[in-house]
């Protein structure tokens, strides 16, 4: 009761849209939205099991307390239905966990044939070429200048990734150099993008909006510098910057030739053996 009135009153404060969005950045996709609602579904188990397990621990503190000096309170052991109770409970709240994530991972993990829009998306230090494969149109960006100057106009300076709304949208995660990792929090998953390697998922577009996208791996010294800019927009829209960019002459594909790393002609042996990597 304690529990309920706590979130009960929490809801009506303005601390409740945070609370119901479960403190994530708002998903601006069906995937994401089936994430929040696992990642709020365990917080909720984990409450619920954690406030009867304090109000049981407390119970016994307070009801089985020694009452004098010389008493002994009552000793028992080996209780069965006990024992059954405590093994049983915890394996199913694991496997119910268990169960849950891997439902939700695939998920986020669904590979669908025929996307409505597939873009090659390299990440470079420090920022981004987007290839926009069936359009066969690209965007290329520079590293953003906020260590200096702030954030105050960085948006504008920043690529630009624009996507329709409603869309089955496919990325195909490249490097050109080192490892980094591809990032829009609102998707409410991210993927690395590792040289000489192909990274993909999928995500069903479901707002309208401009949101924020980085790198969320450590790549180097302006890696903080490493941002873009989302706008999942109308089709119309969509089709019109398909456009602009073939009008500006950004035709075909920003390819592995502006790769930065070489690979390397032992890296199908095993890694045990090898020094020096
Ligand atoms: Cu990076």
């Amino acid at each position: 009761m304690a529990a309920v009135a706590v979130a009960g009153a929490l809801l009506l404060t303005g601390c409740g849209e945070q609370l119901r969005g479960g403190f994530l950045p708002e998903p601006i996709t069906s995937e994401g939205a089936e994430y929040l609602t696992f990642w709020n579904g365990t917080w909720i188990a984990a409450w619920a099991i954690g406030i009867f397990m304090w109000v049981l621990i407390f119970w016994c503190v307070i009801a089985y307390r020694r009452r004098s000096e010389d008493e002994i309170p009552t000793q028992f052991r080996y209780h069965v239905p006990f024992e059954i109770l405590y093994t049983a409970v915890p394996i199913l709240l694991v496997l119910t966990l268990f169960g849950q994530t891997v439902k939700v991972e695939n998920t986020l993990l669904h590979i669908q044939e025929d996307p409505d829009v597939v873009v090659n998306v390299a990440g470079k230090k420090w920022s981004w070429d987007f290839n926009y494969v069936n359009e066969d149109v690209y965007e290329t960006g520079v590293q953003a200048y906020t260590l200096n100057e702030g954030r105050e106009g960085v948006p504008e300076t920043l690529p630009t990734l624009v996507l329709p709304v409603d869309s089955r949208v496919e990325f195909v995660l490249t490097s050109r150099d080192v490892i980094h990792s591809f990032w829009v929090p609102q998707f409410l998953i991210k993927l690395d993008m590792i040289p000489g390697r192909v990274n993909i998922f999928q995500v069903t577009t479901t707002q309208e909006g401009t949101f924020d996208g980085k790198c969320a791996e450590l790549c180097g010294s302006y890696h903080s510098e490493m941002l873009f800019n989302v706008s999942v927009v109308s089709q119309e829209e969509y089709d019109a910057h398909i456009e602009s960019l073939r009008d500006a002459g950004q035709t075909g594909q920003l390819g592995p030739e502006l790769d930065q790393y070489e690979l390397q002609s032992d890296q199908d042996e095993p890694l045990r053996g090898r020094s020096g990597n």
